[in-house]
């Protein structure tokens, strides 16, 4: 069965002025779109064929045999999660029981959002900087090229693509700039909240 390509869970003009039209629309239309349209050929006809997506990036992950199946499932998975990881007028301090158990983790929100810049701004090439819950503890990681967190056995909360493809548009090199805007402007701490209220 095959895995179908979701929408953007808002227009191509929603993050705008922070993400543009043309970003989401090369970054969903033809980046995540060439990924999902990939994975399926290449799980065709496998016994991964009927499998949920995340069974097949953790069943596969170790296996360098199967290294395409695997980049190109985890990217389908990867873009999904990071759509949902941003939303118009988003950004800032999280609230509430997610509040508290930012302060707990990491100490702060301020030094929670140092461990996220540092984790996207040193992933050096193309990668993923990830919020994870792992051993009921809130943790920033980076991750290179396709890799998440589902292969490590900690819980994905948040994702940010640091392809320069997700950027370049727009902040062009200047990655730490995009970074920022993230964290200030789009981050979906519902959507955060969520993840953390089903791990
Ligand atoms: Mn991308």
């Amino acid at each position: 069965m095959a895995y179908e390509l979701p929408g953007l869970p808002y227009s191509y003009t929603a993050l705008e002025p922070h993400i543009s039209k043309s970003t989401l629309e090369f970054h969903h239309d033809k980046h995540h779109a060439g990924y999902v349209s990939k994975f399926n050929a290449a799980v065709k006809g496998t016994d991964f064929d009927n499998q949920p997506i995340e069974a097949v990036i953790t069943s596969v992950a170790d296996n360098p045999e199967q290294s395409g199946l695997f980049n190109n499932a985890a990217q389908a998975w990867n873009h999904s999660f990071y759509w949902q990881s941003m939303k118009p007028d988003g950004g800032g301090k999280p609230s509430g029981e997610l509040a508290k158990k930012i302060d707990a983790d990491f100490g702060s929100y301020d030094q929670f959002a140092e461990a996220f810049k540092s984790a996207g701004a040193t992933q050096f090439g193309s990668g993923w900087a990830w919020l994870v819950l792992e051993d009921d503890t809130l943790k920033v990681t980076k991750t290179l090229n396709a890799v998440n967190p589902l292969t490590n056995s900690q819980v994905p909360l948040l994702t940010m693509d640091v392809w320069e493809h997700a950027y370049y548009l727009d902040y062009q090199n200047q990655r730490p700039s995009y970074i920022d805007t993230f964290l200030n402007d789009l981050l979906n701490w519902d959507f955060v909240a969520q993840n953390l209220a089903a791990a």
